[in-house]
């Protein structure tokens, strides 16, 4: 075997095959894969998986690496044999809630690009005529769905690969890695010894396995899928090929369909979650009859990824799916198997660098749904490409340190699992394990009667019932069932309060880190778009740009001394970013746990801390945007005058066990005053009203500042930053596109993620939505091709079964005039 690679990808799977290709593709060929079993029927997941690819996901990016794998399969081909069968997919709805759902998916599928229609169930019973119409109240179909053929795939982008010089090696099970300065120098495989430049860890369900020989923790969680194959089916003939109908999805009973010839496959999730141990399987794959076993029926015994059926947890689907396919009353299930595959803790791929060592990579807990996709991101960004499709949600250094612990990525894998096929509302908090993290002020605020949302771990207040009588002679404007859910009166009462008196936000769980030593600055001005060279006290909003001048993030540093820095961050990557930049001269240090953060923000905010502070906090004495330490009476304060709120106020941070007496000083100060404590919900409302985009939500990877209407934070003039240059570039051509402030007429309350219309054709969707209740109107803030940005144009906006007419008006809708914050 070959002694050195550029790159070793562990694992022939679809995933390792898939990145193989792709790599070879952009002209890096030097790339060794290695398999413990034999190729390309490996024994791991990509075997025994039957294949269905259902794009429509309420995350662009999973849908976006969907749409990109439905592409890539059905271009390829082996021998003649196709690797896709474009059958079209059918997702049915059996109950009312269901069938609303569907209408909310193809407005998602819509936003993301995918084309997709609504059947009534005639038109269902037409395309599946073993679905009992009865059952159903309609369907959603997406044409370009269909079924998969893992291993064919996999060995037919391996060819590919192979004939432009990429190497694979069967049989060869990877051992252990020498690591020398947080680098892997050697990979030690039965085989042989390797030296490495980068090694990509594509190993499916022994990936934690191979991440624990080089030291990095990969957080998922194997679990079982039962999977059953029924004798033939009366009426199920196909005319040629191996699959004709469209795959079906039966969300109430979490189950989905496949033909099979003259059969169906079957797959639940209605069973319990069955865990696996990743340390209890067997090292090396023993497939049974071969490449593709489970599209034939069985053949797949004897592989380590596939577990005995257990027909007791197949009793329900069973019944159910009789009750749905009558014709399945005359067949019997004539074999079955639980095929393990990897689950995470939000239901997301993990992708990309690890922190622990830095040339490790991985790609894992990828379904065959998005692996063709992953496979062409994963080899731009090994390529240091920025990937085409934003990663952000499946990016491995997302996981904070909790969340790599066994029993959390258990219990959040087990939770991902038995959601497969709820309907998950984007704010449902999961049930555990919670409390997890918890800021000072949390016994305070379970008196006050606070409604928690969890986020990170922590838990968030998102109104707090001691402000019942805020609601009292107001008139606030209700959401619908949908965005009205995880929603009370209150959360408006809390929001215009905001604006009249003085509230108190806990925002103990924004990201925050400090950056100290000889080379901080440098470091900052090198990775930030904004002049941060400004004396200490000042404090800088700026972006952090990727190569091409996408926004990795928006944040705040704060200059506290010549050589120390506070960073207000979106999330642990923003932290690993600047770890990964740091050299010897500057140290990078997560200060989130351990401090803490009350937001004091309102008209009155400055009558309250004047009474507390022990100097002078006047406009004069304490401007906008500058930082000072000071006494909230006993206790030591760093405030910054800013507000994500948009009014008067500071963030007053302290060290964690001084966070109670702070919370009881400014709430007792405050009284006179009027104040109470806002929640998130108030938070999201007034930030959205003022304009204020969040990163992840509103802007991420693929926008630059000016389409962002960021480009305030930028100084192109101040000297080299990453980004730079390419910003400069896309700055020749005006933007093509532009995230836009949209008032929808009627006041109807969006939830985000609904496509935009312009003349009935789809032309954008909308990213944060949600109502302004100080300048009463709901909003939505939508990215929308340049032509269209102009305020007063005219769009509709897709919202289950409607369109909503509304308008694009001039941004941001609250104070542009900035009179409210600088006073
Ligand atoms: N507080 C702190 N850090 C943060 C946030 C925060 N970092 C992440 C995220 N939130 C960053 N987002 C913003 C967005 C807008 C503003 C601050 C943080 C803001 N903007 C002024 C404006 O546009 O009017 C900037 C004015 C100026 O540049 O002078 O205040 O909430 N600590």
């Amino acid at each position: 075997m070959d002694s050195s690679t550029q790159v070793l990808v562990v694992g022939a799977g679809i995933v390792g095959c898939s990145t193989a290709y792709h790599l070879a593709r952009l002209g890096i060929t030097d790339v060794l894969v290695v398999e413990q079993g034999p190729l390309f029927a490996t024994g791991g997941s990509s075997s025994h998986a039957p294949g269905l690819v259902f794009q429509t996901n309420p995350s662009e990016t999973m849908s976006r690496l969907a749409a990109d794998t439905v592409r890539c399969y059905a271009g390829l081909e082996l021998d003649g044999l196709p690797c896709f069968h474009q059958v079209g997919g059918i997702e049915v709805a059996a109950t009312p809630e269901r069938w609303a759902d569907l209408q909310r998916k193809l407005g998602l599928a819509t936003a993301w690009g995918i084309r997709g229609e609504l059947l009534d169930p005639r038109q269902v019973h037409d395309r599946i005529p073993q679905i009992d119409p009865a059952r159903i109240h309609g369907g959603l179909h997406v044409p370009t769905d269909g079924v998969a053929k893992p291993v064919r795939a996999a060995e037919a982008m391996a060819r590919e690969a192979k004939r432009l010089g990429v190497r694979f090696a069967a049989g060869t099970e990877v051992i252990g890695f020498e690591v020398r300065d947080g680098r892997i120098r050697t990979a030690h495989t039965s085989g042989g010894d390797v030296a490495v430049q980068t090694v990509l860890c594509c190993a499916g369900i022994w990936g934690p396995q191979v991440g624990r020989l080089a030291g990095v923790s990969i957080p998922v969680q194997p679990l079982a899928h039962q999977y059953a194959v029924t004798s033939p089916v009366p009426g199920l003939e196909p005319a040629d090929g191996e699959v004709r109908q469209p795959i079906l999805r039966h969300q109430d009973s979490s189950m989905y369909f496949r033909q099979i010839h003259d059969r169906y496959g079957i797959g639940s999730y209605q069973h319990r979650a069955i865990p696996v141990r990743s340390d209890d399987l067997l090292p090396t794959a023993a497939p049974g009859a071969g490449a593709e076993a489970p599209s034939e029926g069985g053949g797949w015994k004897g592989m380590a990824s596939v577990q005995p059926f257990t027909p007791e947890d197949f009793a329900g689907p069973w019944a159910d799916a009789c009750e749905l396919l009558p014709a399945l009353r005359h067949t019997e299930i004539t074999e079955g198997m639980n095929g393990l595959f990897l689950f995470t803790a939000d239901g997301m791929p993990v992708l990309g660098p690890s922190n622990e060592v830095g040339n490790f990579w991985v790609a894992e807990a990828v379904w065959i749904t998005h692996a063709a996709g992953v496979g062409r991101a994963m080899a731009q960004w090994l390529a240091g490409e920025v990937p085409g499709i934003d990663l952000r949600q499946a990016d491995l250094r997302r996981f904070e340190d909790f969340a790599h612990s066994p029993s959390y990525v258990g219990e959040r894998g087990a939770q991902s699992f038995r959601e497969v096929y709820d309907i998950i509302h984007p704010q449902q908090p999961p049930e555990h394990p919670r409390p997890l993290r918890t800021s000072p002020f949390h016994d305070r605020q379970r008196e006050l009667g606070a409604v928690f949302l969890e986020a990170n771990g922590w838990e968030r207040p998102h109104w707090y019932e001691s402000n019942k009588s805020l609601v009292d002679g107001r008139d606030i404007a209700q959401p619908g069932p949908w965005a009205g859910r995880y929603w009370s009166p209150i959360v408006g009462a809390e929001h215009q309060a905001t604006r009249e008196r003085a509230a108190m936000y806990d925002m103990t769980s924004l990201p925050r880190a400090e950056v100290t030593g000889r080379g901080a600055l440098d470091l900052l001005q090198r990775l930030t778009t904004n002049q941060l060279d400004r004396p200490p006290g000042y404090v800088t909003y700026t972006l952090m740009l990727e190569p091409t001048a996408g926004i990795r993030a928006d944040i705040t540093v704060a200059r506290l001394a010549r050589d120390a820095f506070q960073i207000g961050c979106n999330g642990p990557r923003d932290i690993a970013w600047l770890r990964r930049h740091a050299d010897e001269a500057v140290q990078v240090r997560d200060i989130t746990g351990g401090t803490c953060c009350i937001g004091l923000w309102g008209p009155r905010a400055r009558d309250v801390l004047a009474k507390l502070a022990d100097r002078d906090v006047s406009h004069e004495a304490f401007r906008f945007f500058r930082a000072k330490r000071l006494f909230v009476g006993e206790v030591p304060v760093l405030a910054l005058r800013l507000s994500y709120v948009g009014e008067l106020g500071w963030e007053l941070y302290a060290s964690a066990e001084f966070g109670r007496r702070l919370w009881d000083l400014l709430a007792a100060a405050g009284a006179e005053h009027g104040i109470f404590p806002g929640g998130r919900g108030a938070f999201n409302g007034l930030r959205l009203e003022k304009g204020y985009r969040a990163w992840g939500a509103d802007m991420w990877s693929l926008h630059d500042p000016d389409e962002a209407g960021l480009a305030f934070a930028v100084k192109a003039d101040k000297g080299e930053f990453i980004g730079r240059d390419a910003l400069l570039r896309r700055r020749e051509q005006a933007p093509r596109r532009r995230l836009c402030c949209l008032r929808i007429d009627d006041g109807t309350v969006l939830m985000g993620s609904e496509p935009v219309f312009a003349d009935d054709a789809p032309v954008g969707f909308t990213t944060s939505a949600g109502y302004g209740h100080s300048v009463g109107a709901s909003l939505a803030y939508a990215w929308l091709p340049a032509e269209l940005s102009d305020p007063g144009t005219p769009v509709r906006v897709s919202y289950f079964d409607q369109r909503y007419p509304a308008t694009v008006v001039a941004d941001p809708v609250f104070d542009p005039e900035m009179t409210r914050m600088r006073c």
